[in-house]
């Protein structure tokens, strides 16, 4: 029996509905496309199928619209530059918003919103907001498709480069529409960039609204994003499911859903372990998922450069999959000293955004290159000289690009793995040293939960700035922090869970410059990682957790790093340190559990006893 009625019929055609979407699975899915469109009032709707000729139509299109331009065939082949509106070129984290049903659900470092009022507001912005468009509704599968880890979702969208781009950074199409109808939970998004056209008014390459909201409904597992067209704001696959969306069910059913990267590290002995990493946007997570050590005898293969989906297995560890099937990535800084790998994954088939345009229709940003083009067109739209004195390309500007298309892929990438280390990290200039490892699980959750980092350019605010990121989770936990936390604490309950390590590739000397030359070099950090695990290196007991005893510095370019710099651990600075994360940990009162509680205290004593 099925409750799709006549009257969709034609449309259903439209929608390429096929016999076995006959459930009544697909037709809660198509009542809910057709509600969101008697809403928004679109002059079509697509349904998108994951098709070659689909996506080939769609570039042409907004190539046509002025949204895309197609660069040099011989120079970048099937690759493409959106230049976005001015007011639209990263997250927007003061309009970002949990509405659950009770505050304390979204804790004191979200934006709460009452769930019945913000439906209203959305409400009103939604209606008519997608006139003299097409809405595209988008399923896609997190994780490869029917995998054990992975999770369903649909995005509705009016923007053709959101299309694109969840196209690249999820599997999308028909194959997702089956499992839905077959029965699989889903979660719903839309988006919309907010702009209207009435008849005949042209329309802009990069509409936008002025005013923006981003809304998660965790207690239904719904996002709603209007008004912007930018990556994490109109992207709803990635940071609202996959992480806000995705921390709360795993809070309720037993895993994680982390920004972290994940790679797996072959040693010389050929023996492989995998790793998780979580750094703050733009601190290099990328980088560090494409890592070419410098080390003969290791490889580093990439299986995820910003997200981990983490649940425990039968035999006791915590297994870890890349729900993404593309990288997003900063693209200033990127070049051959610094990523090499991520340099030739970006040779073909990429849809670059606010990058610089060169004379011969490739692209260019700070650090592709060591010396700038004589003449560029910059991200937005401006001619550009090296004496202009203002970045070419936009300090947030990014690449999108499937994943399978860098070299340093690990052939079996879409599978689970089991984890053996996870890092925490942040951009540090002074206090925490290169690599410290915690004493056990609660130690490796306490210095998680105390990160800090400067700010940086991937969201709105003052670069520069230290803000506390927890598990780099700050703009991403879909609920109250500290019970994040707690949750972190119980997942340490399995027999055998990965070893814990800070990491600081950013520390700087007296003279203000970087104690470390980081990139490929962070090979030495993960070496000695990957040796303790396997009982292999010593280490010795200081106040703030396992310092090396030594680091492999053979065949480093000269100047040799300081290392007493390095591993300094300064006892009133860290003092300092337990002050500030004590008037953290209050701003969520009783909340925060009691084991990190005894962590801090713990700290502390080891302090004064040093
Ligand atoms: O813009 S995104 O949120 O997708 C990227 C990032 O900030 O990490
Ligand atoms: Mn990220």
């Amino acid at each position: 029996d099925t409750t799709i009625t006549t009257a969709h019929t034609s449309r259903l055609d439209a929608y390429g509905a096929q016999p076995s979407y006959d459930t009544d699975a697909f037709a809660e899915l198509v009542a809910w496309v057709e509600r969101t469109a008697a809403l928004t009032r679109p002059d079509r709707i697509h349904w998108v199928d994951g098709s070659d000729g689909e996506r080939a139509a769609l570039l042409q299109d907004m190539v046509d619209a002025g949204t895309l331009i197609r660069l040099n065939e011989d120079k970048r082949p099937g690759s493409y530059l959106a230049r976005s509106d001015e007011r639209d070129v990263a997250r927007l984290e003061s309009r970002t918003f949990i509405a659950s049903e009770r505050p304390i659900d979204a804790g004191p470092t979200n934006n709460w919103a009452d769930p019945s009022e913000m439906r209203e507001t959305l409400a009103g912005l939604f209606d008519g907001s997608m006139r003299g468009r097409t809405m595209f509704v988008v399923p896609f599968s997190m994780g490869k498709l029917g995998g054990p880890i992975s999770q369903l979702g649909v995005q509705i969208t009016d923007s053709p480069y959101a299309v694109a781009s969840i196209a690249i950074m999820t599997r999308v199409g028909s194959a997702v529409t089956e499992l839905i109808a077959g029965g699989a939970s889903w979660v719903r998004t839309v988006h919309s960039v907010g702009a209207p056209l009435e008849a005949g008014e042209p329309d802009v390459p990069w509409p936008s609204n002025d005013e923006k909201y981003i809304v998660h409904f965790p207690d239904t597992l719904e996002v709603a994003s209007f008004g912007s067209g930018y990556g994490g704001n109109a992207i709803l696959a990635k940071k609202c499911f996959a992480l806000r969306i995705a921390s709360v069910l795993g809070r309720d059913e037993g895993w994680m859903a982390e920004h972290m990267l994940l790679i797996r590290v072959i040693s010389p002995e050929g023996r492989a372990l995998h790793v998780a990493a979580a750094f703050p946007s733009a601190c290099g997570k990328t980088n560090l998922a494409m890592l070419r050590p410098t080390l003969p005898g290791w490889t580093v293969q990439t299986i995820g450069d910003d997200i981990a989906w983490i649940r425990p297995g039968a035999d006791g560890r915590l297994y870890a999959i890349n729900p993404e099937a593309g990288f997003f990535g900063v693209a200033p800084g990127t070049g051959p000293a610094t990523n090499v790998t991520a340099v030739d994954t970006l040779r073909r088939d990429v849809l670059f955004t606010n990058v610089a345009l060169t004379d011969d229709g490739d692209v260019w940003w700070e650090g592709l290159t060591d010396e700038a083009p004589a003449h560029l067109i910059d991200w937005r739209g401006d001619d550009w000289t090296p004496d202009s004195g203002r970045p070419a390309a936009h300090p947030n500007s990014r690449f999108t690009v499937s994943a399978a298309q860098a070299p340093s892929i690990a052939p079996d990438w879409e599978e689970a793995v089991p984890l053996d280390a996870i890092l925490f990290g942040g951009r540090r200039a002074s206090n925490v040293p290169l690599v410290v490892e915690a004493f056990d699980w609660n130690h490796g959750v306490f210095m998680g939960s105390t990160i800090s980092s400067e700010r940086t350019a991937a969201a709105e605010g003052t670069v520069g700035e230290l803000r506390r990121d927890p598990f780099a989770m700050m703009p991403f936990c879909g609920y109250n922090m500290a019970d994040y936390f707690a949750h972190w604490v119980s997942m340490g309950e399995v027999t055998a869970p990965p070893a814990i390590f800070q990491v600081n590739w950013f520390r700087k000397g007296r003279d203000g410059r970087f104690l470390w030359p980081g990139f490929g070099e962070n090979a030495r950090v993960i070496e000695w990682v990957i040796r303790r695990i396997e009982g292999a290196a010593p280490a010795v007991d200081s106040a703030i957790g396992r310092l090396p005893v030594e680091l492999n510095l053979a065949g480093l370019d000269a100047p040799q790093p300081d290392l007493d710099a390095l591993f300094a651990v300064d006892g009133d600075g860290w003092l300092a340190e337990a002050e500030l994360t004590e008037e953290f940990y209050d701003t969520f009162g009783e909340r925060i559990p009691e084991e990190l509680r005894a962590q801090l205290a713990a700290l502390r004593a080891r302090l004064a006893a040093a």
